[in-house]
């Protein structure tokens, strides 16, 4: 029976490819929209939220800008040599939004996704925001699913562990707002890429007090991303249920995202990006991943967007690897 999940309304856009090789296999044959109806096992769900984000965001365009890649890009990882075909994904659609009302998009998307869990129980969603903002409705929406404890890992250039006085909650605030509000306990978060230049000294002060991990950008310059890369699960999954995994695609040097608000350079490469999330993709602990603030007004030839999507897809390669 055809089932509807309320605050999930039908993906905007559905591009097709008219021309096909009868031997290729692409996303936009493979990512395709839900019928209501099957058990899907990865769920692609846009959230098209960034009137909440500090800087001019566009990232509200970023599912749209995906969904058009579709037909670009292949299915194959030849690295791992895994057929993502395998793996029944869909795609969901997005999550409603309210035009002027930012607390009320926060509490849709906590309940929107509360919703497709409930429907889907066995779905791994795979989350397009958005700015960063979504993050924390989404964490809320995802430890419900558990009964249990969550650990987060974060690539991030930012903490964003801001404070809510001066404005909030915004892309700045969902690692703060998770704390305060006890859903995720500081010492089972992980955040990598962290960069000068780009955060202050008394947010590193709060996170320390919190009991945060944090590896910067240089650090994974310096030591590479495998050794940091197994801390990180370490702490975001002892003693936990699940595993969080949050990608803003400002951790990467601004050579490889110049579509990012907030760019940096000498940040991660998108190998070092690519091989921490395939290791994550792995990993059976880890139940769920969104990717934010991605603005693809500014991007240039949408490198930024297949970024996102070469990241999915990625993460999903190691997916299949999952024992
Ligand atoms: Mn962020």
């Amino acid at each position: 029976m055809k089932k509807s999940i309320a605050l999930l309304q039908p993906p905007e856009v559905i591009f097709r490819s008219n021309w096909t090789d009868r031997y290729e296999t692409k996303v936009a044959r493979w990512l395709i929209p839900w019928d209501g109806e099957e058990a899907v096992d990865i769920g692609f769900i846009g959230v098209p939220l960034s009137k909440t984000s500090i800087s001019v965001s566009g990232a509200s365009l970023l599912p749209n800008s995906v969904r058009e890649l579709f037909k670009a890009v292949t299915t194959y990882n030849v690295d791992a040599d895994v057929d993502l075909q395998e793996l029944l994904a869909r795609d969901m659609g997005d999550i409603q939004m309210h035009v002027t009302d930012l607390a009320q998009c926060h509490r849709n998307i906590e309940q929107g996704l509360t919703n497709v869990y409930q429907v889907l129980p066995n779905l791994f969603p795979v989350i397009v925001g958005g700015d960063h903002s979504i993050t924390y409705p989404s964490v809320k929406a995802f430890k419900k699913r558990f009964a249990g404890k969550v650990g987060i890992v974060q690539f991030d250039s930012h903490m964003d562990v801001r404070n809510l006085d001066d404005g909030g909650p915004s892309n700045g605030t969902p690692i703060r707002s998770l704390i305060e509000a006890g859903t995720v306990e500081g010492n089972r978060i992980a955040q990598i890429g962290i960069h000068s230049f780009a955060n202050s000294k008394p947010y590193r002060e709060y996170a320390v007090a919190k009991g945060i991990t944090q590896f910067t950008a240089r650090q994974v310059a310096r030591e590479g991303i495998d050794g940091i890369l197994s801390q990180a699960m370490a702490v975001a999954g002892t003693e936990t249920d699940a595993i969080y995994v949050t990608v803003d695609m400002d951790v990467l040097d601004q050579a490889y995202a110049p579509g990012v608000p907030a760019m940096v350079p000498a940040g991660m490469t998108s190998w070092q990006l690519f091989d921490g999330l395939f290791e994550l993709g792995k990993n059976p602990k880890v139940m769920g991943m969104d990717v934010v603030c991605v603005d693809p007004v500014r991007d240039q030839r949408q490198a930024t967007s297949r970024m996102t999507l070469y990241a999915i897809l990625t993460f999903l390669a190691g997916y299949m690897k999952r024992p």
